[in-house]
């Protein structure tokens, strides 16, 4: 059982300072803090420390919008994350800010040494620039017409409906979403970070095992980097032009550092400033022979950052490199990306409002696994999870035997157990190293099942010993205070056992039984023949109408919210075309009988499409919207007589009608009951 005290440091991904925390970004804080509370309890010296990513275009347009300064737009925007994540029990012991001296001076510095190693090379590009705002234009503020399929109003990057990626100046007519003019292309000189200097270290890296006798990633992520070493690691654009919200590069005015660059370095940042407050020595765990473990927590998304360009910059900076990096995927509610309108794009503070926040961290961690796959969030199951589990299980063995000690015996617990109390308490405590090792490696829902099938054993125990008969014989009174001694034990321990996910119920739980805070190796110990204190109420089923009272919130707060962050992207109308124009196009009614993964496409998925008198095969760039179960069967619109098109997959027959500013954000046209595969839409 004894084990040497580890130092580790523990991150998860630092919060773009523009808008509230939702359910989504609690999937990954709500996982860390459960893996750095099981690392506490297990005596482990862990520092957890995150912060607000502050830089980039999107918060200085916003407060350009909302008439502030970024400054404090930032320090608003941050004091609300930090009240929610409060309210989540989220244990920081540092939340800091990449807009603080120690990331400014930390990230310079680094930017210098890469320098130094010959890693950045400045070249001149041309790139678009709004003249009416007087700014260059990253790609996603730029639409215009795909170059290969001339969809119409695509991102600077990528064509979401033939999957092509391009540069902007491959776009045909162009735009400025910002001002609605053409831009015109501009020289400027960029500096770039020479990634593919660091491949074979990369390479080498990937395979190689950590102090941790493991790989820094697990296996679906190394595929991933194995595809992006495939295709070619390119050099990293790490400039950006005035005007911009960040920190500007040495000896280079009118030059800014891409805010990717100093987001990373943030996490030192941060951790210095707890440094600095707490007397913790920096280089003990930032140097490359530093021997505290590095883990960070990050979704799917942001993998290639952090697999590629952070350990690069880190190891060419003379820094120490990650040991770990745990990979999550995304949150769905229901089985459906979250959403404004269903009431699903549920807020942390909303969540909070309604329901205990740790019911959440409850039915996440019944729900995570180490694997980067997606979790759902089904709300009917949420409830039953929490009502039968949580409640039903666990807080009912508290319930069931407390009453008994305080009544008959004055708050006092017997001295032993019986035989049959003691083999039961012995399994309970056997089973701490298995759960420890589930915990461990972040399969949190193979822990929650563990623990409630000891919860099942404990029930099964108290149905077969009838407690409640036992009180009415006074010739059993002493047994009846052995058996509830044990059962309170057996709570005991599951509480043990759930404390990294359940903190603030843990605390109760140790009001109420009279201890000191319980640690993981508590577990080895028994609570016999002490004072307990009266059982008050640990914890409450949830009522439906709590999680319908939330939903409908979330859903009447739509149309503002909408109208803030949307106004902008509002295209203008399309010249005026006659009826002739518009008959000319064919619109079907499709039912979606087949919807698959394209092989190598990151936008496509391939539907087959009934149209009444046939079926068709069309590729649509909705695969960051839609999963394909998620269509299949549903009825929506195409565009039947387009000209067949072949593409790098196959040839795609016509077109499906959906609406949205992309990615994830599009949604397919459906028609109203009734409908039929084949009509025509006029
Ligand atoms: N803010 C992106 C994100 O929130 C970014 C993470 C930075 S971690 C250094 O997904
Ligand atoms: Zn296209």
């Amino acid at each position: 059982m004894t084990q040497a005290v580890r130092k580790i440091l523990v991150t998860s991904g630092l919060l773009y300072a523009n808008g509230p925390i939702h359910l989504g970004h609690l999937v990954e804080t709500i996982q860390t803090d459960i893996w750095v509370r099981f690392q506490r309890l297990r005596g482990h010296n862990c520092y957890y420390v995150c912060g607000d990513d502050t830089h980039g275009t999107p918060v200085m347009l916003r407060a350009v919008q909302e008439g502030v300064s970024p400054e404090a737009l930032i320090q608003r925007v941050q004091a609300e994350h930090q009240a929610d994540f409060h309210s989540f029990h989220i244990q920081f012991d540092n939340y800091h800010s990449t807009h603080s001296e120690e990331n400014r001076e930390l990230t310079q510095d680094i930017y210098r040494r890469l320098k130094a190693a010959g890693l950045i090379e400045v070249r001149t590009i041309e790139q678009y620039f709004d003249p009416q705002k007087e700014m260059f234009l990253s790609d996603r503020f730029i639409r215009g017409e795909c170059p290969r399929c001339h969809a119409a109003d695509q991102y600077g990057d990528a064509c979401e409906v033939c999957g092509a990626t391009y540069d902007p100046t491959d776009l045909i007519n162009p735009v400025s979403t910002l001002s609605g003019d053409t831009p015109i292309l501009k020289e400027s000189e960029h500096h770039f970070f020479r990634l593919g200097e660091a491949e074979d270290y990369l390479r080498k890296r990937m395979q190689q095992k950590t102090r941790l006798g493991d790989t820094v990633l697990q296996s679906d992520s190394i595929n991933k980097l194995e595809e992006w070493f495939e295709a070619g690691l390119r050099d990293w654009d790490i400039s950006r032009d005035a005007p911009y919200f960040g920190f500007e590069i040495p000896d280079a005015p009118g030059k800014y550092l891409y805010v990717w660059f100093d987001a990373p370095i943030g996490y030192m940042a941060s951790f210095k400033n707890l440094c600095e407050r707490k007397g913790l020595d920096f280089n003990a765990f930032w140097k490359p022979d530093s021997d505290a473990e590095l883990h960070h927590f990050i979704g799917k998304d942001i993998l290639y950052f952090h697999a590629l360009f952070w350990p690069a910059v880190l190891h060419f900076a003379d820094y120490r490199t990650p040991d770990r990096l745990h990979v999550h995927g995304f949150l769905t509610v229901d089985g459906q990306k979250m959403s404004k309108s269903r009431g699903t794009y549920i807020t942390a503070s909303s969540f909070a409002e309604h329901l205990s926040p740790e019911y959440l961290r409850y039915y996440y961690a019944a729900k995570l696994n180490d694997r980067t796959e997606d979790i759902d969030l089904n709300l009917d199951d949420f409830i039953a999870r929490v009502n039968s589990n949580l409640i039903g299980k666990y807080i009912n063995i508290a319930s069931r035997s407390a009453g008994f000690i305080s009544k008959k015996f004055e708050g006092r617990l017997a001295k032993e157990f019986d035989a049959e109390g003691q083999t039961l308490v012995t399994t309970l405590q056997q089973a701490a190293d298995d759960i420890a090792e589930l915990y461990e490696t972040r399969r949190y829902s193979e822990a929650v099942r563990k623990i409630m099938a000891l919860a099942d054993q404990a029930n099964e125990y108290i149905n077969a010993t009838k407690p409640w008969e036992l009180a009415k014989d006074p010739q059993q009174t002493y047994r009846l205070q052995q058996l509830c001694t044990s059962n309170i034990n057996l709570f005991r321990l599951l509480t043990i056992y759930l404390k990294p996910i359940l903190p603030q119920l843990a605390q109760r739980v140790e009001t109420f039984l009279n201890i000191e805070p319980l640690e993981w190796s508590h577990s080895q110990q028994v609570l016999t023949g002490c004072q307990i204190n009266p059982y008050e109420h640990l914890a409450t089923r949830i009522d439906p109408k709590q999680v319908k009272a939330m939903t409908d919130a979330n859903a009447a707060n739509t149309p503002t919210q909408q109208a803030t962050t949307q106004d902008k992207n509002i295209d203008p109308v399309a010249d005026t075309i006659g009826i002739d124009d518009f008959s000319k196009i064919d619109l079907r009614i499709a039912r979606i009988i087949k919807a698959e993964h394209v092989e190598g496409a990151d936008k496509l998925l391939q539907l087959t499409l009934d149209i009444g008198n046939g079926t068709r095969n069309v590729f649509a760039g909705i695969k960051q919207a839609y999963r394909p179960e998620q269509l299949e069967g549903k009825l929506t619109v195409m565009v039947a007589n387009l000209a067949p098109r072949k593409m790098r997959f196959g040839v795609s027959e016509g077109m499906v009608l959906a609406a949205g500013p992309g990615g994830e954000e599009l949604w397919i046209l459906a028609p109203d009951e009734g409908a039929q595969p084949g009509m025509r839409v006029k």
